[in-house]
Order: structure tokens, then C-alpha cells, then sequence
């Protein structure tokens, strides 16, 4: 069997920048992926429309300076397959293919406690030892079951936004997308320009801010470039990971005129930075509430119809509480002839047929449906693995009542395991790639720690575990994330605990606290 001081699950952003580290530290190691290429998320989720909402020159890795300065990004926000090309260039340029296995999946990994080591196994049957597992399996890798009552009877063809195939063209075709998050709004306008109709099946709707994408001029990425130093501090010390101005104003302090400038300036500039108005929009519901109602009059006056633009106005859960969506033509998708819209509150799917969707009050005729319903998220990758730390307990059991990780980082009974951007950590409340990064150097710190101290055993305390997740429940509770049925709370899988799975208060704190506990000799840890 072969064996190596660290095994990594995952070549996305967060495994092939750990394998990068590791190699630097002197250590072997080897990454173990599921697809047959790079790029983890990027690879995977091809739908028409994908791209990032956060910018390409914020999303992405600053840990070299050449390679920040040598990538060229052709627009404000990249598309999947221009991210899927960056992650490709990665791998090519720091030569990780070597250390990588395409095409395999892990199936279980095992704590020998004797060995103070890793058994891990492959589907399929590969079995690999290791001093140390890094879980680099992202936070939405692991689609949600579509939960469609009688979708078996359905015989076009299905479509999941994060399994999408290479060539799909919808041209004279009956389509309808279920599902009004992130994929399915940036998916919606592209498949109704190309449907004969389109049918958009809405539990609930969301809050979206239009991107204004656009080619990024070759005299701004330079200027860009020429202070990345300073760009990549401001969002390293940033709540969100984001070097966007976060404006620390309360918006109660200011006259309606006021507010209304903000807001129409921030709307403008587009994306996240609408999130970023005012500093109490997460966390006064009178605040929270204008910031709503501004994005309820965008809508109102951007959709032609009166019923439908009412139906696509979100009033039932608080603005930015679940993820907000960043969008190019999706309120304007509703003025086509060739696109309708189902509430399902009002209408709910009663059941599929052989060539179409029964609802309460409808049968529509469909060709393809496509499944844009979101993922099992933050927990779904960690539990599907059967993991197994000390006494042969296994970490989906230990998360029954709701995931605890010390830091986000490490759980307790489960020695010599690292997760990254894992539960009770920034995560997905911040620019994923600047929470990656400050992960991986922090578990490089730890591993280098660990080697000049002959230290070979390294386990989260379970009391300072506890206090983790007790600070990061009350981290959330102060926020409005609560006022939501979110995916960040588990609520969006059936029988999933209810518990809010990020660290809310922000990057820089989180960061602080990290660097603190590795001041502290690994405060929190036992090392032995
Ligand atoms: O998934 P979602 P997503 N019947 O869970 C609906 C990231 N991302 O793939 O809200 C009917 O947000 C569900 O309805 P409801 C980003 O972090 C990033 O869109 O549960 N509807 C909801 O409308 C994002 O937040 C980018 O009532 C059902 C939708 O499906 C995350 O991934 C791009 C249903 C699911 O929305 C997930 O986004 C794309 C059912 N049975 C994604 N089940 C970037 O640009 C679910 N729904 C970086």
C-alpha cells in the first residue's frame, strides 16, 4: 500500500494550492480526485451562464506574485471555462499532476490508532496510508437529492446544474428549470434565449444585484496589478474577503435621500458591493428592510408585468440572508414572450409525467428539465466519505446533533485530519479562494510546527471545540443569517440539524484567531 506523510481529497482551488505547500515543506503527498480534472467546483458545475461572482482579480490565488501578475483575466467576473483554464494553468505551471490521481473517488478513511495514521480506500478498491488527511472537498460539492415527487415518470432528458454535460443545446426545446438560486439565475437568461419556451418553477424567490459584467480593460487589470500587494491585505483584513469598500456607516444614521444615493451607487457598481452599503444590513432588521425594498423597486420597475414582477420580489426572508445572487439579465428574462414563471407556493408540483410536469393547476409539456436545486452543503462531501477517527466512530454519527470542528479546521476523536474551508470557519460567508489560502498556510504552519517539534500526534480539544461552536453560534445569532431557510443553515436537505455551519464574523477576525492560536504553541490542540 502505498504510503505518504499526507493524503489530500480534492484537486479544486483548496487541494492543489495544500499539495503546492506540502511540497514545499518537504513532505509526499497525493491528491485524490473524483473527476478527471482539475478545477473541483469549476469543473463541475458547466452550466450555460456559470461564472463567479466574485471578481476575477479577488478571486483568485495570490500566494504568487508571478503568477498574479503573468494571468490575464478578460472580464470583471470570469466565466467557468475561463476559471477552469486558471485552475488548469495552476496545475501546469507548479507541476501537480505528478501528485494527483485523476478518476478516483475515496470512498472510507480510517484512523490506525496504533500507527497514528490514515487508512484511506477508493471506490474501486485503491488503498492509500498517510500521516496526516487533508479533506480539501469543498462546501458545495455534493448535489442535493432532487426531492420531486414522481420524477421517475419523467422521460426527457434531466439536468443537474452542477453535473452538467459538455454539449447541451436547447434550440426548439420545452425547458423548465426548478430552482432560484445562484445557478439557476445565471443559467435562466441564457437557456431562454435559446428554448422555445421556458418555464421557471420558483419556491422562493431571491435577491439578485445585476453584475454590469464587462470586458476588464487591459489599463485597469494593470493598474489593478501594480497594487495587489495592498489589495490582497485589504481583503485578507476584510469581513468578507474582498478588497470592495465595506462601508462601515449605519444606514439609520442617514437622511432617505441619503440612502437612496448609496444604494442607487451601489447597485451601479453591482454585485457584492450592494451587500457592502451599509454596516448593519446583516444585523438591524430596519436596515436590513430598506436595503430590500430598494431591490423590490428595482424589480418592480425592470419586470413588465405587475403579477409576475410581484411574484419575483422576495418578502419572506431577509435580504442577504440566504446567499445573495449576482446576475446578468435575469429580472429582464421575465419581459420575453418564450419564458413564464410558476410560483410553486401558490401552485405546487403535484407530478411528473412521461413528457411534462403536472402542478396543481397545469400540465406543461417539457423536453428537459433542469435541476438548478443546490447542494448538501458544507457537511454533504465530509459525510459521504465514511470517516472513522478514534474507537472506529465515525464523524457523520459524531455530526448527527450538527458538525463541530475546532477552528473549522480539525474535530476532536478525529487526530491528524484537516478540513479545509470546513464548518465553523469563514468558508462560504467570504471570498473562497482568501479563505483557502489562509487555511492551507495555516495547516502548512502547523505540519512544520509539528516536524520541528517531533510531534506526530495532533488532536482537537473537545472543550475547545465546544467553545467554538458556542462562539460561532453566537457570532450567527447577532445576524440576520438566521431569518432564512438557507442552505448555510442545513435547512434547504430534509432531516438536515438545523445549526448555522460558517463563521459569520468575518475573515479578519477569524484570521486574527487562527494566527493567535498558532502564537499560543497551538492553543486548543494537543500535540503529543
Ligand atoms: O443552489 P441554492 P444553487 N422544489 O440552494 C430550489 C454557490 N454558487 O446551486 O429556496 C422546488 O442556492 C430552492 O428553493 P428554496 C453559491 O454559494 C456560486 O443555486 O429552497 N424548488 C432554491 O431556489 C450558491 O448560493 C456561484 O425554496 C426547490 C434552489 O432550488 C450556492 O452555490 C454560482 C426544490 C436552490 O438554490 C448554491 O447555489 C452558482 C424543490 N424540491 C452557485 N429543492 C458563483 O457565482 C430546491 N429548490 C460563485
Amino acid at each position: 500500500m502505498p504510503k505518504f506523510d499526507v493524503v489530500i481529497v480534492g484537486a479544486g482551488f483548496a487541494g492543489m494550492y495544500m499539495l503546492h505547500r506540502v511540497r514545499q515543506l518537504g513532505l509526499s503527498a497525493v491528491v485524490i480526485e473524483k473527476g478527471s480534472g482539475v478545477g473541483g467546483t469549476w469543473f463541475w458545475n458547466r452550466y450555460p451562464g456559470a461564472r463567479c461572482d466574485v471578481e476575477s482579480l479577488s478571486y483568485s490565488y495570490s500566494f504568487s506574485n508571478e503568477l498574479q501578475q503573468e494571468w490575464e483575466w478578460s472580464h470583471r467576473y470570469a466565466t467557468q471555462p475561463e476559471i477552469l483554464r486558471y485552475a488548469n494553468h495552476v496545475a501546469d505551471r507548479f507541476d501537480l499532476r505528478r501528485d494527483i490521481l485523476f478518476n478516483t473517488a475515496v470512498k472510507s478513511a480510517a484512523f490506525d490508532e496504533k500507527n497514528s495514521d490514515w487508512e484511506v480506500k477508493a471506490e474501486g478498491g485503491g488503498l492509500f496510508r498517510a500521516h496526516y488527511l487533508v479533506m480539501a472537498t469543498g462546501c458545495l460539492s455534493v448535489p442535493k437529492a432532487p426531492d420531486l415527487p414522481h420524477l421517475g415518470e419523467f422521460k426527457g432528458r434531466i439536468l443537474h446544474t452542477a453535473d452538467w454535460p459538455d454539449e447541451m443545446d436547447f434550440t426548439g426545446l420545452n425547458v423548465g428549470v426548478v430552482g432560484t438560486g445562484s445557478s439557476g439565475i445565471q443559467s435562466i437568461p441564457l437557456i431562454a434565449r435559446q428554448a422555445k419556451h421556458l418555464t421557471v418553477f420558483q419556491r422562493t424567490p431571491n435577491y439578485s444585484i445585476p453584475a454590469w459584467n464587462g470586458p476588464l480593460k487591459a489599463e485597469e487589470q494593470r493598474e489593478m496589478k501594480a497594487r495587489y500587494n495592498e489589495l490582497r491585505d485589504k481583503s485578507r483584513n476584510s469581513l468578507s474577503g474582498d478588497y470592495a469598500d465595506e462601508c462601515v456607516v449605519s444606514i439609520l444614521d442617514l437622511t432617505d435621500e441619503q440612502r437612496e444615493t448609496e444604494f442607487e451607487k451601489r447597485w451601479l457598481e453591482g454585485g457584492f458591493n450592494y451587500q457592502y452599503a451599509f454596516i448593519d444590513l446583516m444585523t438591524s432588521e430596519e436596515a436590513n428592510e430598506l436595503a430590500a425594498e430598494f431591490v423590490r423597486r428595482k424589480i418592480r420597475a425592470t419586470v413588465r408585468d405587475a403579477k409576475t414582477a410581484e411574484l419575483l420580489c422576495p418578502k419572506n426572508h431577509a435580504f442577504g440572508a440566504k446567499r445573495l445572487c449576482v446576475d446578468t439579465d435575469y429580472y429582464e428574462t421575465f419581459n420575453r414572450d418564450n419564458v413564464s414563471l410558476i410560483d410553486l407556493k401558490a401552485d405546487p408540483i403535484h407530478d411528473f409525467v412521461s413528457d411534462g410536469i403536472r402542478t396543481v393547476r397545469k400540465c406543461i409539456p417539457l423536453d428537459v428539465l433542469v435541476l438548478a436545486t443546490g447542494f448538501d452543503a458544507m457537511t454533504g462531501a465530509l459525510s459521504k466519505i465514511d470517516i472513522r477517527g478514534r474507537g472506529g466512530v465515525a464523524l457523520k454519527d459524531r455530526w448527527r446533533d450538527g458538525p463541530k470542528a475546532y477552528l473549522g479546521l480539525a474535530a476532536a476523536g478525529f487526530p491528524n485530519l484537516f478540513m479545509i474551508t470546513g464548518p465553523g470557519s469563514p468558508s462560504v460567508l467570504a471570498n473562497v479562494l482568501v479563505a483557502i489560502e489562509q487555511h492551507v498556510e495555516w495547516i502548512s504552519g502547523l505540519l512544520a510546527f509539528a516536524r520541528k517539534n517531533k510531534v506526530t500526534v495532533i488532536e482537537a480539544d473537545a472543550d475547545a471545540q465546544e467553545d467554538w461552536a458556542r462562539h460561532v453560534t453566537e457570532g450567527a445569532a447577532k445576524t440576520l443569517y438566521m431569518k432564512a431557510n438557507s442552505w448555510y443553515l442545513g435547512a434547504n436537505v430534509p432531516g438536515k440539524p438545523r445549526v448555522f455551519m460558517p463563521y459569520a464574523d468575518g475573515v479578519s477576525t477569524y484570521g486574527r484567531i487562527c494566527s493567535d492560536v498558532a502564537a499560543k504553541g497551538y492553543d486548543g490542540f494537543h500535540l503529543s
